[in-house]
């Protein structure tokens, strides 16, 4: 059957696949000897070294270097990079040109950073430590003597190549090894992209562990195994009972090589393992010291690039699915929207678009270009916006009567992957047989800037753009030109969902469409059949190991990385498909995706100067975040993957990709009332909010349902109140890469009851939410992080929570409503009037919320501009800061905000004023209220220019 590997179609919720390995994997690395240092040159900002192979090569998966450069560099007081290359340079390397990283330093950090490089020379190992606490275990070391003494059996059962032994340093051309230890106790997150059984917080339990597999792959969201992006950097924290010392640090390894990063306990250890195995490249690593997990996040972000400035109409709702069959079904959606009243911001289109698959094209029978313009236009009217998909591969057509210019141009200008003997490379995607752009060629930018251009102006005169597809995925396996009939254009057609023969029929857990109906579309509550509410039905994990089918292919490096799908070529090009100066896919295979961000990024930033590019794209790799945010792919239409998208937006704030969410709803199979109610609500407080669906599923548009109309229209408004804090949150993230959104631990990182927490999450410092994740239930419990020392209101009613001594608390959580708290001590700036668009929104006044923490303080900042400009040319910061009985407003900055400060609410004012002032002005009774209930001061009516340097408010 010619499915496409769980791929857009139903299948099975997870792999299950156990495929062979080697056997003798420990034997192998054990032989190993390792290396010694010489030739120790202290350097300004650091020091180099050479590396010589300590003993006679042990060439376990490929060859060992006998000679090796080690480069310490003291990059900031914050920044330590320790980098390892074989002498002569013949391994790859990531450009410049692709990832930029600041300048050498011209100052020596060597004593004041706060990472200390310490190393012993034979064998050659080294450990880093913190200058601030030198007595603490090391953040990292490769130390025999800090690894297990004695062989570890194979900690995934039948998987052999999970066995340990033998921690030496080992460079190949074809395997890189490096162990750490860590602290049996310690706290990691990140490296991905994954969606983790374990979840946020990377399993480490003892006899266990996790296995990161560095290998983009387009599939349908597996649990446990590599999927769309690759990032081998972590976040790690300690945290110390006895000292109440908590410290987080982070650890890079910058290289686009495939591998696989293990995560380990072994059983009776005195220590969890970190070891690194790549199939190529060099060990380039950058550890950064934190202390904090939010600065650990902002050091990354400087080195790889902070992300990139994001206009406030991406806030708005996104609507989107596969099988919108024409532009009048596009707009029909729109239509819906709006009579339903549910604001729609970003209309999208999927490829159902496409002229028979093709990119850059529009149909001519169902999507007349004229039409879509018109249509498009008329979005534009109504200040709404249209992003259509852009597929990564292009399709091969050499027929002279169907002449497609982006393929007879690209090959003109001589812009795609080729085969090893210079030939085309040819694999198939849904348009048949495809050809693929090569990022490293001179003319492919020039060629898909002029190639979007021309869309654009043939009608589909879009805003932003969606990569699809750029893991770089191809249905066959390696070059399928080989042989085959090359004007063959049909498609393969049963990989199609919701085609005859690939019918969608799965519901969520605890569904029964018997009983419900097929179309989900019923109007009651409790769509559920659950008898308890407990969890849903579990889903199967896959187990830690898969890889390789069987037997090594030619084009597969010796050591068998756990790729989900086997040998490395399967459903994606073939490893040895070869780039402009003879770069084979195999070193760059990674890097396809944001190789085409970056190009998409440029290329909008010439088509629409000086707007904010958006791009929303699927393989993501260091940097990502510079060029495109990120959707988190192919989920199930699911319980479990709700409560999965939490994880998956924490974990792209690490990797400073933070614009990101899930496809709400669910993709993969069909949702029902309850589930797309509770997942409208809480992607409103994800940063990216798209409702997408599969084709052939039933229809999820928010206004299919009456209450989940109902939670839409109530959770966006209150989306769209928090659009300036929004903007602020992502302005800090430009500017800084400050997260946005945080996983509750790294507000507070001395309460180890929160490191594991990935059921609720926090927008900013200050805003908690804690949303339904299971069906058939109408409270749910959340806990209140500060240990009842921080105050947390209801959002709704400003009541303060009451949480019971271990911090937690039940909150009544009915359909439609999703609970959401205010953090004690903060000052949030909102709009006062949430409308249809964020553009009429922005247009209305704002109002203030200020929760006192204790009836004495609060304190926040504005970030605000025009919300258009590429970098902002101007613009104002807004600080709010207050004590028991008054508010400071004060501004600064050159841009000028029209819209005055209408409203304000301040919570905690312990008893009812006499008078309330506003600029030194006394207020007629009139405008202001106090409510006993709740201790609220609320002060409306009054017109606060946010312009002026300072302004008083007193009560
Ligand atoms: O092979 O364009 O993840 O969002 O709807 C499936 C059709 C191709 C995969 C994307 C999905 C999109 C679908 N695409």
């Amino acid at each position: 059957m010619l499915l496409a590997f769980g791929l857009c179609v139903v299948g099975a919720l997870a792999e299950k696949t156990l495929v062979q390995r080697a056997a003798s994997f420990s034997k192998n690395v054990s032989d190993c000897p390792g290396y010694s240092l010489h030739a120790v040159e202290a350097t300004g900002t650091g020091l180099t070294a050479q590396l010589s192979l300590a003993g006679p090569a042990c060439n376990a998966f490929g060859t060992d270097y006998q000679n090796l450069t080690i480069q310490v560099t003291y990059e900031t007081e914050t920044r330590l990079r320790v980098r390892i290359a074989d002498s002569e340079d013949s391994q790859y390397t990531i450009p410049e040109s692709v990832v930029s990283r600041p300048a050498a330093p011209t100052t020596s950090f060597t004593n004041s950073s706060d990472l200390v490089f310490n190393f012993e020379p034979s064998p050659f190992a080294f450990w880093i430590t913190r200058r601030s606490s030198p007595n603490s275990a090391p953040l990292f070391d490769t130390r025999l003597s800090a690894l297990p003494e004695t062989p570890i059996p194979p900690v995934i059962t039948g998987d052999e190549s999970t066995a340990l032994d033998g921690f030496s340093l080992v460079f190949e051309d074809q395997y890189l090894q490096l162990t750490s230890s860590l602290p049996l106790d310690t706290n990691i997150y990140g490296l991905g992209e994954v969606i983790a059984s374990s979840g946020f917080r990377r399993n480490l339990a003892v006899g266990g562990g996790s296995i990161q597999t560095l290998w983009t792959r387009d599939v349908g969201d597996p649990v446990d195994g590599n999927l769309y992006g690759s990032h081998p950097v972590y976040l790690e924290h300690r945290f110390n009972e006895t000292t109440n010392e908590a410290q987080s640090h982070g650890v890079f390894l910058f290289s686009s090589s495939g591998g696989d990063i293990m995560l380990l306990t072994p059983p009776n250890a005195k220590q969890s393992l970190v070891q690194y195995r790549m199939i190529g490249g060099i060990l380039d690593f950058y550890f950064f010291s934190g202390p904090s997990p939010v600065a650990v996040i902002e050091q990354y972000g400087a080195l790889v690039g902070l992300p990139s400035w994001i206009p406030p109409w991406a806030f708005g709702f996104h609507l989107c699915r596969w099988g919108y069959t024409s532009v009048n079904d596009t707009m029909e959606q729109v239509q819906a929207m709006r009579a339903a009243n549910i604001p729609l911001e970003v209309m999208w289109n999927d490829i159902d678009l496409y002229h028979a698959f093709r990119d850059f094209t529009s149909d001519p029978v169902s999507y007349p270009g004229e039409e879509v313009r018109a249509f498009i236009r008329d979005l534009a009217a109504n200040n709404q916006h249209y992003i259509p998909i852009l597929d990564a591969a292009v399709p091969h057509l050499t027929n002279a009567s169907d002449v497609y210019a982006p393929y007879s141009k690209g090959r003109e200008l001589d812009v795609f992957i080729k085969n090893p003997d210079n030939t085309e490379y040819i694999g198939q995607v849904w348009p048949g047989y495809t050809v693929f752009p090569d990022w490293f060629a001179n003319a492919t930018q020039e060629w898909w800037t002029e190639a979007m251009k021309n869309w654009s102006d043939g009608g589909v005169e879009f805003s932003g753009i969606w990569l699809d597809m750029n893991e770089a995925s191809s249905f066959c396996q390696g070059s399928c030109g080989t042989g085959a009939n090359l004007n063959d254009t049909s498609v393969p057609s049963v990989q199609i969902p919701g085609t005859p023969g690939n019918p969608v029929t799965d519901y969520p857990e605890c569904y029964d469409s018997s009983v419900s109906g097929p179309s989900g579309n019923i109007t009651i509550n409790g769509t559920s059949t659950c008898t308890n509410s407990s969890s849903p039905s579990g889903l199967s994990v896959r187990g830690l190991g898969a890889g390789a089918q069987s037997g090594v292919d030619l084009n597969s490096p010796p050591y068998v990385i756990h790729n989900g799908f086997g040998d490395l070529s399967v459903h994606t090009l073939a490893t040895n498909a070869t780039h402009a100066g003879g770069i084979v896919d195999l070193d760059v295979h990674n890097m396809w995706g944001l190789m085409e961000e970056k190009a998409t990024h440029l290329a909008l930033q010439e088509l629409q100067p000086g707007k904010r590019p958006v791009i929303i794209a699927r393989s993501t790799f260091p940097s990502t975040g510079k060029w495109a945010g990120h959707w988190l792919g192919d989920n199930y239409s699911k319980w479990e993957y709700l409560y999965y998208n939490i994880q998956g937006i924490l974990q792209f704030q690490i990797f400073n990709i933070p614009f990101v969410g899930a496809d709400t709803c669910g993709f993969q199979g069909n949702t029902d009332e309850e589930l797309c109610n509770r997942w409208m609500q809480l992607s409103a407080f994800a940063p990216f909010f798209r409702n997408h669906n599969q084709r052939g599923a039933i229809s999820q548009e928010p206004y299919r349902w009456d209450n989940v109309a109902k939670a839409s229209r109530t959770a966006i408004s209150i989306r769209y109140s928090l659009l300036p804090y929004w903007m602020t949150l992502f302005a800090n993230a430009s500017m800084r890469g400050t997260p946005p959104v945080r996983a509750l631990w790294y507000e507070f990182p001395t309460e180890s009851e929160l490191f594991a927490v990935d059921r609720q999450f926090l927008v900013g410092a200050d805003v908690l939410v804690t949303p339904v994740l299971r069906p058939n239930v109408s409270s749910v419990e959340g806990i209140f992080p500060g240990r009842g020392q921080v105050t947390w209101r209801d959002f709704y009613t400003h009541e303060v929570v009451k949480a019971s001594s271990n911090g937690t608390a039940t909150l009544s959580a009915p359909l439609g409503h999703i609970n959401v708290h205010i953090r004690g001590g903060a000052a949030l700036l909102m709009h006062a009037q949430p409308a249809y668009t964020t553009t009429e929104t922005r247009g209305g006044p704002f109002s203030l919320l200020v929760s006192l923490e204790s009836h004495s303080n609060a304190f926040g900042t504005a970030y605000l501009d025009d919300g258009l400009s590429n970098p902002p040319a101007e613009s104002r910061t807004v600080t709010f800061s207050s004590t028991a009985n008054e508010l400071k407003i004060s501004s600064r900055g050159t841009f000028t905000v029209d819209q005055k400060l209408e409203e304000l609410t301040i919570l905690g004012v312990s008893k009812k004023p006499s008078k309330v002032s506003v600029g030194g002005k006394n207020l007629q009774k009139s405008s202001w209220e106090y409510g006993t209930d709740v201790q609220e001061l609320a002060i409306s009516g009054v017109s606060v220019d946010l312009n002026s340097a300072e302004t008083v408010v007193s009560w």
